[in-house]
Protein backbone atom coordinates (compact mmCIF):
# COMPACT_ATOMS: atom_id res chain seq x y z
CA UNK A 1 0.00 0.00 0.00
CA UNK A 2 1.38 3.57 -0.78
CA UNK A 3 0.91 5.88 1.64
CA UNK A 4 -0.36 9.62 0.42
CA UNK A 5 1.93 12.05 0.89
CA UNK A 6 1.60 14.91 3.63
CA UNK A 7 -1.73 15.70 5.11
CA UNK A 8 -2.49 17.61 8.29
CA UNK A 9 -5.27 15.07 10.04
CA UNK A 10 -8.70 15.89 10.13
CA UNK A 11 -10.63 17.63 12.86
CA UNK A 12 -12.84 14.17 13.35
CA UNK A 13 -15.09 15.86 16.09
CA UNK A 14 -15.80 18.58 14.14
CA UNK A 15 -16.51 16.37 10.72
CA UNK A 16 -18.71 13.54 12.46
CA UNK A 17 -20.87 16.46 14.51
CA UNK A 18 -21.26 17.73 10.70
CA UNK A 19 -23.60 14.33 9.66
CA UNK A 20 -26.73 14.17 12.06
CA UNK A 21 -27.39 10.77 11.10
CA UNK A 22 -24.10 9.68 12.75
CA UNK A 23 -25.51 10.20 15.78
CA UNK A 24 -28.46 8.09 15.75
CA UNK A 25 -29.26 4.70 16.69
CA UNK A 26 -29.82 1.49 14.52
CA UNK A 27 -31.28 -1.96 15.95
CA UNK A 28 -31.03 -0.20 19.65
CA UNK A 29 -26.97 0.59 19.25
CA UNK A 30 -24.92 3.61 18.15
CA UNK A 31 -24.65 3.28 13.98
CA UNK A 32 -21.61 2.19 12.34
CA UNK A 33 -21.90 3.30 8.64
CA UNK A 34 -19.36 1.75 6.97
CA UNK A 35 -21.03 1.77 3.95
CA UNK A 36 -19.27 5.14 1.80
CA UNK A 37 -19.07 2.58 -1.18
CA UNK A 38 -22.49 2.68 -1.45
CA UNK A 39 -23.58 6.14 -0.64
CA UNK A 40 -21.82 8.36 1.83
CA UNK A 41 -23.44 10.33 4.47
CA UNK A 42 -24.28 13.68 4.05
CA UNK A 43 -23.16 16.55 6.06
CA UNK A 44 -25.27 19.96 7.12
CA UNK A 45 -23.62 21.93 4.40
CA UNK A 46 -24.74 20.24 1.65
CA UNK A 47 -28.28 19.69 3.44
CA UNK A 48 -28.72 23.01 4.12
CA UNK A 49 -27.32 24.21 0.58
CA UNK A 50 -30.00 22.58 -1.03
CA UNK A 51 -32.85 23.59 1.44
CA UNK A 52 -32.00 27.00 1.30
CA UNK A 53 -32.24 26.89 -2.56
CA UNK A 54 -34.95 25.56 -2.57
CA UNK A 55 -36.84 27.89 0.33
CA UNK A 56 -35.13 31.16 -1.34
CA UNK A 57 -33.84 30.64 -4.98
CA UNK A 58 -35.69 27.85 -7.08
CA UNK A 59 -37.21 28.43 -10.20
CA UNK A 60 -36.20 26.77 -13.89
CA UNK A 61 -32.77 27.50 -15.42
CA UNK A 62 -31.81 29.00 -18.56
CA UNK A 63 -35.62 30.04 -19.04
CA UNK A 64 -37.01 33.08 -17.36
CA UNK A 65 -36.67 36.52 -17.78
CA UNK A 66 -37.44 37.16 -14.41
CA UNK A 67 -35.19 37.53 -11.52
CA UNK A 68 -35.73 34.56 -9.86
CA UNK A 69 -34.58 32.19 -12.56
CA UNK A 70 -31.78 34.23 -13.49
CA UNK A 71 -31.07 33.63 -9.32
CA UNK A 72 -31.51 29.94 -10.11
CA UNK A 73 -29.50 29.65 -13.33
CA UNK A 74 -26.64 31.73 -11.77
CA UNK A 75 -26.15 29.49 -8.96
CA UNK A 76 -26.85 26.18 -11.31
CA UNK A 77 -23.58 27.75 -13.48
CA UNK A 78 -21.53 28.76 -10.36
CA UNK A 79 -22.17 25.00 -9.29
CA UNK A 80 -20.84 23.60 -13.06
CA UNK A 81 -17.61 25.78 -12.13
CA UNK A 82 -16.98 24.61 -8.89
CA UNK A 83 -17.12 21.11 -10.48
CA UNK A 84 -14.62 22.28 -13.42
CA UNK A 85 -12.28 23.54 -10.72
CA UNK A 86 -12.80 20.32 -8.33
CA UNK A 87 -11.53 17.86 -11.90
CA UNK A 88 -9.20 20.52 -13.24
CA UNK A 89 -11.41 20.60 -16.54
CA UNK A 90 -9.96 22.70 -19.27
CA UNK A 91 -13.58 24.49 -20.12
CA UNK A 92 -16.60 24.44 -17.72
CA UNK A 93 -18.80 23.29 -20.81
CA UNK A 94 -16.87 19.71 -21.07
CA UNK A 95 -18.84 19.66 -17.71
CA UNK A 96 -21.97 17.93 -18.58
CA UNK A 97 -24.83 17.07 -15.44
CA UNK A 98 -26.22 13.63 -15.31
CA UNK A 99 -28.03 11.41 -13.33
CA UNK A 100 -24.96 9.70 -12.07
CA UNK A 101 -21.79 7.39 -13.29
CA UNK A 102 -24.60 5.15 -14.53
CA UNK A 103 -25.71 7.80 -16.91
CA UNK A 104 -22.34 8.97 -17.76
CA UNK A 105 -20.87 6.21 -19.16
CA UNK A 106 -24.00 4.94 -20.97
CA UNK A 107 -24.60 8.67 -22.68
CA UNK A 108 -20.83 7.71 -23.79
CA UNK A 109 -21.53 4.00 -24.68
CA UNK A 110 -24.72 5.52 -26.38
CA UNK A 111 -23.22 8.61 -28.38
CA UNK A 112 -19.82 7.74 -28.89
CA UNK A 113 -20.69 4.18 -29.71
CA UNK A 114 -23.28 5.14 -32.28
CA UNK A 115 -20.42 7.46 -34.37
CA UNK A 116 -17.70 5.81 -33.93
CA UNK A 117 -18.01 1.99 -33.35
CA UNK A 118 -18.52 -0.49 -36.46
CA UNK A 119 -18.27 -4.50 -36.98
CA UNK A 120 -15.22 -5.70 -36.08
CA UNK A 121 -14.39 -3.09 -33.43
CA UNK A 122 -13.13 -3.82 -30.06
CA UNK A 123 -13.99 -2.13 -26.92
CA UNK A 124 -11.62 -3.19 -23.86
CA UNK A 125 -13.05 -2.84 -20.94
CA UNK A 126 -11.07 -4.77 -17.46
CA UNK A 127 -12.17 -7.89 -15.11
CA UNK A 128 -13.00 -5.69 -12.42
CA UNK A 129 -15.48 -3.24 -13.66
CA UNK A 130 -18.73 -2.56 -12.39
CA UNK A 131 -21.85 -3.64 -14.49
CA UNK A 132 -22.43 0.10 -15.08
CA UNK A 133 -19.12 -0.15 -16.98
CA UNK A 134 -19.93 -3.19 -18.73
CA UNK A 135 -23.56 -3.43 -19.57
CA UNK A 136 -23.52 -0.22 -21.84
CA UNK A 137 -20.76 -1.60 -23.65
CA UNK A 138 -22.28 -4.53 -24.30
CA UNK A 139 -25.29 -2.79 -25.21
CA UNK A 140 -23.34 -0.57 -27.50
CA UNK A 141 -21.25 -3.56 -29.06
CA UNK A 142 -24.48 -5.63 -29.92
CA UNK A 143 -25.95 -2.39 -31.63
CA UNK A 144 -22.21 -1.87 -33.70
CA UNK A 145 -21.25 -5.79 -34.07
CA UNK A 146 -18.48 -4.84 -31.97
CA UNK A 147 -16.90 -7.08 -29.30
CA UNK A 148 -16.23 -6.34 -25.83
CA UNK A 149 -12.48 -7.97 -24.61
CA UNK A 150 -11.62 -7.56 -20.86
CA UNK A 151 -8.35 -6.79 -19.07
CA UNK A 152 -7.25 -9.57 -16.78
CA UNK A 153 -6.06 -9.56 -13.25
CA UNK A 154 -3.73 -10.54 -11.14
CA UNK A 155 -3.81 -12.37 -8.02
CA UNK A 156 -3.45 -9.33 -5.72
CA UNK A 157 -6.39 -7.65 -7.35
CA UNK A 158 -4.38 -5.57 -9.91
CA UNK A 159 -5.21 -4.99 -13.42
CA UNK A 160 -2.72 -7.05 -15.61
CA UNK A 161 -0.66 -4.17 -17.42
CA UNK A 162 1.00 -7.01 -19.60
CA UNK A 163 -1.94 -8.12 -20.80
CA UNK A 164 -3.46 -4.62 -21.48
CA UNK A 165 -0.63 -3.23 -23.88
CA UNK A 166 -1.29 -6.68 -25.79
CA UNK A 167 -4.71 -6.64 -25.84
CA UNK A 168 -4.54 -2.93 -27.12
CA UNK A 169 -4.83 -3.38 -31.36
CA UNK A 170 -6.11 -0.97 -34.11
CA UNK A 171 -9.32 -2.61 -33.84
CA UNK A 172 -9.53 -0.92 -30.23
CA UNK A 173 -12.01 1.80 -30.34
CA UNK A 174 -12.27 2.91 -26.83
CA UNK A 175 -11.44 1.94 -23.37
CA UNK A 176 -13.19 2.02 -20.11
CA UNK A 177 -12.08 0.98 -16.61
CA UNK A 178 -12.53 2.34 -13.45
CA UNK A 179 -10.07 4.40 -11.10
CA UNK A 180 -10.81 2.63 -7.74
CA UNK A 181 -12.46 -0.55 -7.57
CA UNK A 182 -15.42 -1.07 -5.42
CA UNK A 183 -15.09 -4.38 -4.62
CA UNK A 184 -11.49 -4.37 -4.17
CA UNK A 185 -10.22 -0.98 -2.91
CA UNK A 186 -7.62 -1.31 -6.15
CA UNK A 187 -6.40 2.28 -7.69
CA UNK A 188 -5.68 1.41 -10.76
CA UNK A 189 -2.73 3.11 -12.87
CA UNK A 190 -4.54 5.66 -15.26
CA UNK A 191 -2.04 7.52 -15.87
CA UNK A 192 -0.34 4.59 -17.66
CA UNK A 193 -3.19 3.46 -19.41
CA UNK A 194 -4.03 6.79 -20.59
CA UNK A 195 -0.52 7.16 -21.97
CA UNK A 196 -0.85 3.94 -23.78
CA UNK A 197 -3.59 4.93 -25.26
CA UNK A 198 -2.67 7.96 -25.93
CA UNK A 199 0.19 7.16 -28.60
CA UNK A 200 -2.60 4.82 -30.40
CA UNK A 201 -5.21 7.67 -30.70
CA UNK A 202 -7.85 5.81 -28.35
CA UNK A 203 -9.58 7.60 -25.68
CA UNK A 204 -10.23 6.37 -22.41
CA UNK A 205 -13.05 6.36 -20.57
CA UNK A 206 -12.75 6.24 -16.66
CA UNK A 207 -15.34 5.48 -14.11
CA UNK A 208 -14.38 7.44 -11.01
CA UNK A 209 -17.23 7.08 -8.95
CA UNK A 210 -15.02 5.48 -5.98
CA UNK A 211 -12.34 7.70 -6.80
CA UNK A 212 -13.32 11.38 -6.25
CA UNK A 213 -14.11 10.93 -2.42
CA UNK A 214 -10.67 9.89 -1.69
CA UNK A 215 -7.95 11.03 -4.53
CA UNK A 216 -8.00 15.22 -5.90
CA UNK A 217 -8.61 14.44 -9.64
CA UNK A 218 -7.46 16.39 -12.26
CA UNK A 219 -8.91 15.44 -15.27
CA UNK A 220 -6.24 16.89 -17.42
CA UNK A 221 -3.27 15.76 -15.82
CA UNK A 222 -5.04 12.13 -15.75
CA UNK A 223 -5.28 13.44 -19.45
CA UNK A 224 -8.62 11.17 -19.34
CA UNK A 225 -10.80 11.84 -22.30
CA UNK A 226 -14.32 10.92 -19.87
CA UNK A 227 -14.01 10.88 -16.52
CA UNK A 228 -17.63 10.05 -14.94
CA UNK A 229 -18.84 9.87 -11.10
CA UNK A 230 -21.72 10.20 -8.50
CA UNK A 231 -22.22 13.31 -6.22
CA UNK A 232 -23.74 10.77 -3.50
CA UNK A 233 -20.62 8.92 -2.87
CA UNK A 234 -18.81 11.80 -1.82
CA UNK A 235 -21.37 13.37 0.22
CA UNK A 236 -23.29 14.96 -2.22
CA UNK A 237 -26.95 14.30 -3.43
CA UNK A 238 -27.95 11.27 -5.22
CA UNK A 239 -29.30 11.12 -8.34
CA UNK A 240 -26.65 13.52 -9.38
CA UNK A 241 -23.42 12.83 -11.25
CA UNK A 242 -20.95 14.40 -13.56
CA UNK A 243 -19.65 13.32 -16.85
CA UNK A 244 -16.50 15.24 -17.51
CA UNK A 245 -15.78 14.51 -21.49
CA UNK A 246 -12.90 16.51 -23.72
CA UNK A 247 -14.37 19.34 -26.15
CA UNK A 248 -13.22 18.22 -29.19
CA UNK A 249 -14.97 14.67 -28.76
CA UNK A 250 -17.98 15.74 -27.03
CA UNK A 251 -18.41 18.45 -29.86
CA UNK A 252 -18.33 15.74 -32.51
CA UNK A 253 -20.61 13.19 -30.94
CA UNK A 254 -24.54 13.19 -31.04
CA UNK A 255 -27.21 13.84 -28.12
CA UNK A 256 -27.79 10.89 -26.12
CA UNK A 257 -31.58 12.50 -25.08
CA UNK A 258 -33.59 14.36 -26.98
CA UNK A 259 -36.01 17.34 -25.66
CA UNK A 260 -35.71 20.99 -24.30
CA UNK A 261 -33.03 22.87 -24.06
CA UNK A 262 -30.32 20.31 -26.29
CA UNK A 263 -31.89 21.99 -28.73
CA UNK A 264 -30.49 25.45 -31.33
CA UNK A 265 -33.66 25.51 -33.19
CA UNK A 266 -36.61 22.75 -33.38
CA UNK A 267 -39.20 22.45 -36.42
CA UNK A 268 -41.09 19.23 -37.49
CA UNK A 269 -38.54 18.87 -40.59
CA UNK A 270 -35.12 19.15 -38.44
CA UNK A 271 -33.60 19.76 -35.32
CA UNK A 272 -30.63 21.53 -34.54
CA UNK A 273 -28.29 20.83 -31.50
CA UNK A 274 -27.48 23.52 -28.91
CA UNK A 275 -23.91 23.87 -28.00
CA UNK A 276 -21.97 22.19 -25.02
CA UNK A 277 -22.97 21.39 -22.31
CA UNK A 278 -26.76 21.75 -23.11
CA UNK A 279 -26.50 19.73 -25.85
CA UNK A 280 -26.05 16.63 -23.41
CA UNK A 281 -28.57 17.86 -20.72
CA UNK A 282 -32.33 17.85 -22.85
CA UNK A 283 -35.05 18.26 -20.06
CA UNK A 284 -34.85 20.50 -16.64
CA UNK A 285 -32.07 19.42 -14.68
CA UNK A 286 -31.26 18.60 -11.34
CA UNK A 287 -30.93 22.40 -10.06
CA UNK A 288 -30.84 21.42 -6.56
CA UNK A 289 -29.09 18.19 -7.17
CA UNK A 290 -25.98 20.13 -8.80
CA UNK A 291 -25.70 22.89 -5.71
CA UNK A 292 -25.84 20.33 -3.57
CA UNK A 293 -23.01 18.64 -5.30
CA UNK A 294 -21.05 21.63 -5.67
CA UNK A 295 -21.75 21.84 -1.52
CA UNK A 296 -19.80 18.53 -1.19
CA UNK A 297 -16.82 19.53 -3.12
CA UNK A 298 -16.91 22.71 -1.35
CA UNK A 299 -17.00 20.50 1.91
CA UNK A 300 -14.35 18.17 0.68
CA UNK A 301 -12.30 20.98 -0.28
CA UNK A 302 -12.19 22.34 3.32
CA UNK A 303 -10.89 19.82 4.92
CA UNK A 304 -8.23 18.85 1.99
CA UNK A 305 -7.97 16.25 -0.46
CA UNK A 306 -4.68 15.05 1.21
CA UNK A 307 -5.54 15.29 4.85
CA UNK A 308 -9.10 12.84 3.66
CA UNK A 309 -6.55 10.83 1.81
CA UNK A 310 -4.09 10.16 5.22
CA UNK A 311 -7.00 9.81 7.42
CA UNK A 312 -8.50 7.20 5.06
CA UNK A 313 -5.72 5.07 4.60
CA UNK A 314 -4.83 5.36 8.62
CA UNK A 315 -8.70 3.59 8.66
CA UNK A 316 -7.41 1.14 5.52
CA UNK A 317 -4.33 -0.03 7.00
CA UNK A 318 -5.57 -0.35 10.87
CA UNK A 319 -8.61 -2.10 9.61
CA UNK A 320 -7.22 -4.46 7.53
CA UNK A 321 -4.04 -5.29 10.28
CA UNK A 322 -6.76 -5.86 12.87
CA UNK A 323 -9.25 -8.01 10.66
CA UNK A 324 -6.15 -10.16 9.30
CA UNK A 325 -5.69 -11.26 13.23
CA UNK A 326 -9.08 -13.26 12.65
CA UNK A 327 -8.16 -16.29 11.78
CA UNK A 328 -11.29 -17.81 9.72
CA UNK A 329 -10.81 -14.61 7.45
CA UNK A 330 -10.00 -13.83 4.11
CA UNK A 331 -9.23 -10.23 2.86
CA UNK A 332 -10.55 -9.83 -1.01
CA UNK A 333 -8.41 -7.76 -3.08
CA UNK A 334 -4.71 -7.16 -1.92
CA UNK A 335 -3.62 -4.66 -4.09
CA UNK A 336 -0.31 -2.16 -3.73
CA UNK A 337 -1.96 0.49 -4.51
CA UNK A 338 -5.70 0.67 -2.65
CA UNK A 339 -8.58 2.73 -1.55
CA UNK A 340 -10.31 2.94 1.90
CA UNK A 341 -12.50 -0.17 0.77
CA UNK A 342 -11.76 -3.64 2.91
CA UNK A 343 -13.40 -7.01 1.23
CA UNK A 344 -13.61 -9.94 3.32
CA UNK A 345 -14.79 -13.70 3.64
CA UNK A 346 -15.37 -15.32 6.60
CA UNK A 347 -14.40 -19.28 5.98
CA UNK A 348 -17.67 -21.17 5.66
CA UNK A 349 -19.68 -18.33 6.12
CA UNK A 350 -21.98 -16.85 3.35
CA UNK A 351 -21.42 -12.84 3.39
CA UNK A 352 -25.58 -12.42 3.65
CA UNK A 353 -24.99 -14.14 7.15
CA UNK A 354 -21.99 -11.65 8.48
CA UNK A 355 -23.75 -8.83 6.96
CA UNK A 356 -27.44 -9.85 9.58
CA UNK A 357 -25.49 -10.16 12.53
CA UNK A 358 -23.18 -6.96 12.15
CA UNK A 359 -26.57 -5.31 11.61
CA UNK A 360 -27.80 -6.61 14.70
CA UNK A 361 -24.59 -4.60 16.06
CA UNK A 362 -25.62 -1.63 14.36
CA UNK A 363 -23.04 -1.97 12.00
CA UNK A 364 -24.13 -0.95 8.27
CA UNK A 365 -21.42 -2.95 5.41
CA UNK A 366 -22.59 -4.12 2.36
CA UNK A 367 -22.93 -7.95 1.28
CA UNK A 368 -23.23 -9.63 -1.84
CA UNK A 369 -21.36 -9.21 -5.53
CA UNK A 370 -21.37 -5.03 -5.23
CA UNK A 371 -22.68 -5.43 -8.78
CA UNK A 372 -19.33 -6.57 -9.93
CA UNK A 373 -21.01 -9.80 -10.79
CA UNK A 374 -18.32 -11.17 -13.47
CA UNK A 375 -15.95 -10.85 -10.86
CA UNK A 376 -17.25 -12.84 -8.25
CA UNK A 377 -17.72 -15.54 -11.03
CA UNK A 378 -13.82 -15.14 -11.88
CA UNK A 379 -12.88 -15.11 -7.96
CA UNK A 380 -15.16 -17.77 -7.74
CA UNK A 381 -16.93 -16.42 -4.92
CA UNK A 382 -20.77 -15.38 -4.07
CA UNK A 383 -19.66 -11.96 -3.09
CA UNK A 384 -17.75 -10.45 -0.08
CA UNK A 385 -18.56 -8.78 3.17
CA UNK A 386 -17.28 -4.83 2.25
CA UNK A 387 -16.69 -2.21 4.73
CA UNK A 388 -15.87 1.06 3.27
CA UNK A 389 -14.64 3.89 5.20
CA UNK A 390 -15.80 7.78 5.02
CA UNK A 391 -14.09 11.01 6.29
CA UNK A 392 -16.39 10.48 9.27
CA UNK A 393 -15.06 7.37 10.24
CA UNK A 394 -12.65 6.28 13.33
CA UNK A 395 -10.37 3.55 14.79
CA UNK A 396 -13.25 3.00 17.07
CA UNK A 397 -15.69 2.34 14.59
CA UNK A 398 -13.10 -0.01 13.17
CA UNK A 399 -12.74 -1.54 16.77
CA UNK A 400 -16.39 -2.19 17.09
CA UNK A 401 -16.25 -3.64 13.23
CA UNK A 402 -13.56 -6.07 14.28
CA UNK A 403 -15.49 -7.62 17.40
CA UNK A 404 -18.68 -7.58 15.05
CA UNK A 405 -16.69 -9.71 12.68
CA UNK A 406 -14.89 -11.79 15.28
CA UNK A 407 -18.53 -12.72 17.18
CA UNK A 408 -20.09 -13.73 13.26
CA UNK A 409 -16.79 -15.66 12.88
CA UNK A 410 -17.61 -17.32 16.15
CA UNK A 411 -21.18 -17.84 15.50
CA UNK A 412 -21.14 -19.08 11.89
CA UNK A 413 -18.18 -21.05 11.89
N1 LIG B 1 -21.34 1.21 -6.64
C1 LIG B 1 -21.39 0.01 -4.53
O1 LIG B 1 -21.95 -0.35 -3.49
P1 LIG B 1 -24.32 5.04 -9.57
O2 LIG B 1 -25.28 4.00 -9.08
O3 LIG B 1 -24.59 5.45 -10.99
O4 LIG B 1 -24.20 6.20 -8.64
O5 LIG B 1 -22.88 4.36 -9.52
C2 LIG B 1 -22.63 3.16 -10.18
C3 LIG B 1 -21.22 2.73 -9.96
C4 LIG B 1 -20.33 2.76 -11.01
N2 LIG B 1 -19.04 2.46 -10.86
C5 LIG B 1 -18.55 2.10 -9.67
C6 LIG B 1 -17.10 1.81 -9.53
C7 LIG B 1 -19.39 2.03 -8.55
O6 LIG B 1 -18.89 1.66 -7.38
C8 LIG B 1 -20.77 2.31 -8.71
C9 LIG B 1 -21.71 2.17 -7.56
C10 LIG B 1 -22.11 1.00 -5.42
O7 LIG B 1 -20.30 -0.40 -4.85
C11 LIG B 1 -23.52 0.61 -5.66
S1 LIG B 1 -23.68 -0.81 -6.67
Amino acid sequence: MVPPLGGQGVNIKKIRADFPILSTEMNGKPLIFLDRGASSQKPNQVIEAMDEYYKTTHANVHRGVYNLSQRATDQFEAARKTMQRFINAKHDHEVIFTRGTTEGINLVANSFGRKYLKEGDEVLISAMEHHSNIVPWQMACEVAGANLKVIPINDLGELNMTAFAEMVNEKTKIIAVMHVSNSLGTINPIKEITAFARKRGIPVLVDGAQATPHIKIDVQELDADFYVFSAHKMYGPTGMGLLYGKEELLNAMPPYHGGGEMIETCSFEKTTYNVLPFKFEAGTPDIAGAIGMAAAVDYIEEIGHEAIAQHEYDLLTYGTEKLKAIDSLQIIGKANNKASVISFLIDGAHPYDVGAILDKLGIAVRTGHHCTQPLMDLLNIPGTVRASFGVYNTREDVDVLVAGVARAARMLT
